[in-house]
């Protein structure tokens, strides 16, 4: 059955909905996507594409520990080599540039900058400004996470995110990159899809550092966001000019059936994994029914940590990807029920465009003070190959298309949207899943690092150089 924001493109032209790059990307002409402030960029992070794990003073993070443990990620993949951009950044940036892309969003890695000390490692730290200088040269809109999940192994040592002492060595660090990047850097974010961090991390172990305890998950999002809440304003205060703001990846969940107990399996679900982090973040409050999806795992909260969490943001970044279909699991939860015949991802997820725009205009009319909202996150894994030079991936031109126009309705709507990444770059460490799944616009062969433009990026160029031809 077709989603809303697939008919938008359907009635459009049938061809463009097709993915054929042949036609134009031609939205209507009263579509967001026009408008030239309207941000088009690329997203990728530090330990999905750097390599170079013990090069120039960095040290080992959760994710070097993690990966090297046999069975914790497909095939025994590592980030030791990645997309080695550690190396290849100048040609990755060219690459970046020549397709038009405004904006680059990226992450630091806090082990490539800092020693358990607290020691600067000024190696690591001009990695980081020679990037972001070329960007500045390039006119590149730069937006630079703290923290997408690679927390250094020495705090993990001392109880990492479960450890509230973490929360303040993360201030000291965002306190030392904003001193050492203010002017280069548009927008700041914390935090990368906390949810990620502490629930796969530390509530199911599938991520590192592989813990599984629900109550760890609710301590460790509450060190989390504290972390982030004492961040901003430190932020604030180095680099006045630029953002500030958090990355969160969101869920759509919804019944399998209009039994009252599926319906509210289907809330249960964007509970867990929306508004744990959006509450506190906009309401200053954890919100009450995840404690009912998980009796007696309510984290400990001092005073005044609500206050530093719900701290005002420029910005909220949004990541998504899929929905889930949902049932009661006959207690206090949900289980999943996978729907037969819908279109899939590599990952097998669900591609489901309308999921995209009913959250986002769901939180407007939830949070009053919802801050403007850039799509940092957004795209698919194929099982792409390289025939005679080429990568003919269709389906994500089509999926990339579907939820450009779900953005747009979105915005249409109401919703202050302000710019959409695309993930990812390139091809790069897909963490548990390792090199299998590419969700990249760009092809990587890792055995020659060659780095090979997809239909979907040629097509992304065109769309580009079109609006600015038009602007
Ligand atoms: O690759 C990840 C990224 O690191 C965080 N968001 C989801 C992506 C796809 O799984």
């Amino acid at each position: 059955m077709a989603n809303d924001a697939s008919a938008v493109f359907d009635t459009l032209s049938p061809a463009v909905s097709k993915g054929s790059l042949a036609d134009p990307f031609t939205p209507p002409v009263d579509s967001s996507l026009w408008r030239k402030n309207f941000l088009l960029g690329a997203a990728t992070a530090s330990y999905q594409i750097e390599g170079a794990v013990n090069e120039d003073g960095r040290l080992p993070s959760i994710w070097d520990t993690f990966s090297a443990i046999p069975g914790k990620v497909l095939a025994g993949d590592t980030g030791a080599v990645a997309c080695d951009h550690y190396h290849r950044w100048e040609a990755d940036i060219e690459m970046l540039a020549s397709l038009g892309l405004e904006g680059y969003r990226l992450s630091i890695a806090w082990s490539r900058v800092m020693d358990a000390a607290g020691v600067p490692n000024r190696k690591g730290l001009d990695f980081y400004k020679r990037l972001l200088n070329r960007l500045k040269e390039k006119g590149i809109t730069t937006f630079v996470t703290l923290y997408h999940w690679d927390l250094p192994q020495h705090l993990e040592d001392r109880g990492g995110w479960l450890n509230r002492d973490t929360a303040y060595r993360f201030a000291d660090y965002a306190d030392l990159m904003s001193r050492e990047l203010a002017g280069t850097v548009d927008a700041w974010a914390t935090l990368n899809e906390p949810w990620c961090s502490a629930y796969l991390g530390y509530g199911n172990g599938h991520h590192a550092p592989g813990l599984a305890n629900d109550r760890f998950a609710t301590q460790a999002m509450h060190h989390l966001l504290l972390a982030h809440g004492l961040a901003v304003p430190v932020l604030r205060a180095n680099d006045p000019a630029s953002q500030k703001g958090i990355v969160a990846n969101i869920g759509r969940g919804t019944p399998n059936s209009d039994s009252a107990a599926d319906q509210r399996a289907a809330h249960l679900f964007e509970v867990q994994h929306n508004a744990w982090i959006l509450d506190p973040l906009l309401k200053g409050a954890y919100p009450q029914d995840l404690f009912e999806l998980w009796p007696g795992t309510e984290p400990l909260v001092l005073d005044g940590d609500m206050q530093t969490i719900s701290a005002p943001l420029d910005f909220l970044g949004i990541n998504y990807y899929f929905r889930t279909n949902v049932a009661s699991d006959g207690a206090h939860g949900f289980r999943d029920v996978p729907l037969e015949g819908v279109e899939r991802t590599q990952m097998g997820w669900e591609v489901y465009p309308d999921g995209l725009r009913d959250l986002l205009t769901g939180f407007k009319r939830t949070y009053h003070n919802l801050p403007p909202i850039y799509i940092t996150e957004n795209g698919m894994a194929s099982d792409d190959q390289v025939t005679d030079g080429h990568v003919d991936d269709t389906q994500r031109i089509s999926f990339l298309k579907r939820h450009l126009a779900a953005v747009d309705q979105a915005i249409k709507a109401g919703v202050d949207i302000r710019g959409y990444f695309l993930w990812s770059l390139m091809d790069n460490f897909e963490w548990a899943f390792g090199y299998e799944r590419r969700f990249g616009v760009v092809h990587v062969d890792y055995s020659t690092q060659k780095r090979t433009v997809k239909r979907s990026a040629e097509w992304v160029a065109k769309f580009l150089k079109e609006r600015k031809a038009r602007a």
